[in-house]
């Protein structure tokens, strides 16, 4: 395993077998998410997201919480022109256009931010002990980093309402019962099982893996018939590629391919 050499403030970062992890470090507030972290946060993703020695993302936090969600801290005294002026969410939107897949390693508390920012993920792997809830509410507030808007379109308008009108927390075993979560296993192996899963994914030809992740998401924002098309084009694009020609050459060979990003 390699420790990125780089001074992080709320992250850990390293890098083993193609996969980067970054671990949220603000143990002592539940890795509460201020303006810092998101920051530090999102220009690491960026980064990591342009090195060719990175083919997959796992995001994880420890044992007790994932994120409990924004700093409370920093927005109980700010106004709206404060908010307005911080303009948090255009960094958080940012994170929509990494290119490589992030994995959320979920144990202990998703909400509020940490929540959305797991929904924000590609995946999600949930430790036995993880709770993943949009507590705004009882803040006086809503969510708005993309609570009302990936809950409901992952889970649907009666369980999203649900989640977010109460405010009550779901158990890992309910997140994945309703689809929010790919699968729930021991919380001390959570972090494994996303790192398995992330190897996987990075043996892969990375601009196949480029292309599926564009394309689902395009399947959220459009419609079917553009969708398909979208796809097409895609697929057609896969065929310029050095590992296009390796996978089928590969395949009639019958031995393993060997990617190489090209
Ligand atoms: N912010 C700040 N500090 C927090 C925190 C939070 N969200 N959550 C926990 N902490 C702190 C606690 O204040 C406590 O600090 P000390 O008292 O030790 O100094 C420490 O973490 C341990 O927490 P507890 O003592 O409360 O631990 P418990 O096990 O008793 O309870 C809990 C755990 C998770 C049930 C409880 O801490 C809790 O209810 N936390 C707040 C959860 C919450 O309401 N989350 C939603 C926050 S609003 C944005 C993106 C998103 C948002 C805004 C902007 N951008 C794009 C930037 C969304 C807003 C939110 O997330």
């Amino acid at each position: 395993m390699r420790v990125m050499e780089r001074a992080y403030q709320h992250l850990l970062v390293d890098l083993s077998d193609r996969v980067a992890i970054i671990r949220l470090n603000r143990p002592e507030v539940l890795n509460a998410l201020n303006l810092a972290l998101v920051d530090e946060l999102v220009d690491t993703l960026e980064r990591l997201d342009r090195d060719d020695a990175v083919r997959c993302i796992v995001l994880t936090g420890n044992e007790r919480a994932f994120a409990a969600g924004a700093d409370i801290m920093e927005m109980a005294e700010a106004g709206v022109v404060e908010m307005k002026r911080r303009n948090q969410f255009r960094v958080w939107d940012r994170i929509r256009w990494i290119t490589k897949p992030i994995i959320a390693a979920v144990n202990g508390y998703a909400l509020g931010g940490g929540c959305e920012l797991a929904m924000a993920c590609d995946l999600i792997i949930a430790g036995e002990n993880a709770r993943f809830g949009q507590p705004e509410v009882n803040l006086g507030v809503m969510p708005g980093a993309g609570g009302t808007q990936r809950l409901t379109r992952l889970v649907g308008k009666a369980r999203a309402l649900e989640i977010l009108l109460t405010g009550d927390p779901i158990t890992a075993e309910e997140a994945y019962r309703i689809g929010l979560v790919n699968r729930v296993v021991p919380t001390e192996a959570c972090l494994d099982e996303a790192l398995r899963l992330a190897r996987r994914i990075a043996e892969k030809p990375p601009m196949a893996v480029r292309l599926i992740k564009e394309a689902v998401y395009k399947a959220l924002d459009t419609t079917l018939q553009d969708g398909m098309e979208y796809e097409r084009n895609c697929f057609y694009l896969l065929f310029a590629t050095e590992d296009k020609a390796e996978g089928m050459r590969a395949f009639l060979e019958k031995r393993r391919p060997s990617f190489k990003g090209r």
